[in-house]
């Protein structure tokens, strides 16, 4: 009876491995994938009932709000301003392609109608409406991909037991079934993928809270893969990518840096990459956080993930009466104003050839190099030789061509003082 044990066991065993292992994108997502890479530039939203607060998408931990006191926020969350065409045009004008929505964060609450659930806006909040069904719809009609953020994470759910390394102070019951919270998230990815439309991509996070348990990973990816072939799968786990992983995802970070302190494991992949940032230094709506980056701070953040072959998803934590604020608002119209003039330099391009430098970085489109000086230490550049004859160098905002010489040392170009951006100075190698 034990070796009959042992035998199915380690069959099981070999057969999770294999059927992880065994993932081949199909071509609806490889091409799934490449509009991704093109893409380039996505918006970020975390809104929740959290946002009444004020605090942050993290306030019940940091609180130490139990489940039932938190149960009395969505009674205060009535959005009566949120207008999914403003979001959407926001999102557009500023030059981007596709918006990544929490559709569920760590407190488990969902922002849209579950069946699997009444933990859920349209049945707690006096608001009740589905805001999630209300962005697809917009997102649909303007061309716009919407993706899932959708926490793992849950300090709701009392079937997420064992607890990961928080969630301790939510006063749930020290019991649960861990498997039976699975299905419960599997179910509601698969109200996600039935009743929204077709979606981009889910963008899993919190695999962290419990890194060394079964997150039966591969169950889940195949069922999203089953129900929407195209549908992207990333996740926020800080490693380098699973198998059934479609892109791989840096937070605060650009690929291979490891700034924040998240990253340490996570080895760039052979998948398309992304990272995203704050407008300030919070996820969720947070009075106070005043921390404002400049919008130059940020086209140049967008510049270099272009450069690291990585999209940027810039994010916003709408206010609970569903206005977005102001200052993002403005940030993201300068944003919009330069990439209508430089979007060229950015979309459909991949990391140039020549790695990222203290000056700047590089992207590359058909037979153009772009030479993007964020930072030039003055006019005259030195740029390593890559290996392809130049024909030309002109200056991408006048076309004027410039003077430059190719040798053995690299190639040096003279820019004008006065074509010096302080923001970006792009200079198209023709090759
Ligand atoms: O805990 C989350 C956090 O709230 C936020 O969603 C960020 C976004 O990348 N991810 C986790 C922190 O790593």
């Amino acid at each position: 009876m034990k070796r009959k044990l042992i035998f199915l066991i380690l069959l099981l065993v070999v057969f999770k491995v294999s059927a992880q292992n065994a993932y081949t994108p199909s071509a609806e997502n490889i091409k799934a994938r490449e509009w991704f890479q093109d893409a380039r530039f996505g918006l970020f939203i975390h809104w929740g009932v959290y946002s009444i607060l004020g605090d942050g998408e993290w306030v019940m931990y940091q609180q130490g709000i139990d489940k039932q006191t938190y149960e009395k926020v969505p009674g205060f969350f009535n959005p009566v301003k949120y207008n999914p065409r403003e979001w959407v045009a926001m999102a557009k004008a500023a030059g981007m392609k596709y918006i990544t929505i929490t559709s569920k964060h760590h407190d488990g609450f969902a922002m849209f109608d579950s069946k699997l659930t009444d933990w859920d806006i349209v049945d707690r909040t006096p608001y009740g409406k589905d805001v999630i069904k209300m962005l697809a719809e917009e997102c649909r009609k303007e061309g716009i991909k919407l993706f899932f953020y959708h926490s793992q994470l849950d300090w709701y759910q009392d079937n997420y037991y064992p607890r990961g390394v928080t969630g301790g102070t939510s006063g749930r019951p020290q019991k649960g079934d861990w498997y039976k919270y699975l299905d419960f998230m599997d179910g509601q990815l698969t109200e996600l993928l039935t009743n929204y439309g077709e979606i981009g991509g889910i963008w899993f996070d919190g695999f962290w809270d419990k890194k060394d348990s079964d997150w039966r990973l591969d169950k889940t990816y195949s069922l999203i893969h089953t129900l929407q072939p195209g549908c992207l799968v990333g996740n926020n786990h800080h490693l380098a990518p699973f198998p059934g992983e479609d892109f791989q995802m840096f937070e605060k970070d650009l690929p291979g840096h490891n700034t924040t302190g998240f990253s340490g494991d996570s080895k760039i992949g052979s998948v398309p990459l992304e990272t995203c940032e704050t407008m300030n230094n919070a996820w969720g709506f947070n009075l106070m956080d005043k921390q404002y980056k400049s919008s130059k701070t940020l086209i140049q953040y967008l510049v270099k993930a272009a450069g690291y072959n990585s999209n940027f998803l810039l994010n916003v934590g709408p206010m609970p009466d569903g206005r977005i604020q102001p200052e993002f608002i403005s940030t993201l119209k300068e944003m919009g104003k330069w990439m209508e003039k430089n979007g060229e330099t950015i979309y459909g391009t991949n990391g140039g050839p020549v790695s990222p430098k203290s000056w700047g970085v590089s992207t590359y489109k058909d037979n153009k190099v772009y030479i993007h000086l964020l930072n030039p230490e003055d006019n005259n550049l030195l740029i390593p030789d890559f290996g392809k004859k130049v024909k030309g160098i002109t200056l991408y905002s006048t076309a004027a061509k410039l003077k430059f010489k190719q040798d053995a040392f690299g190639i040096t170009v003279s820019v004008p003082k006065e074509s010096i951006d302080e923001t970006d100075t792009i200079l198209v190698i023709e090759i």
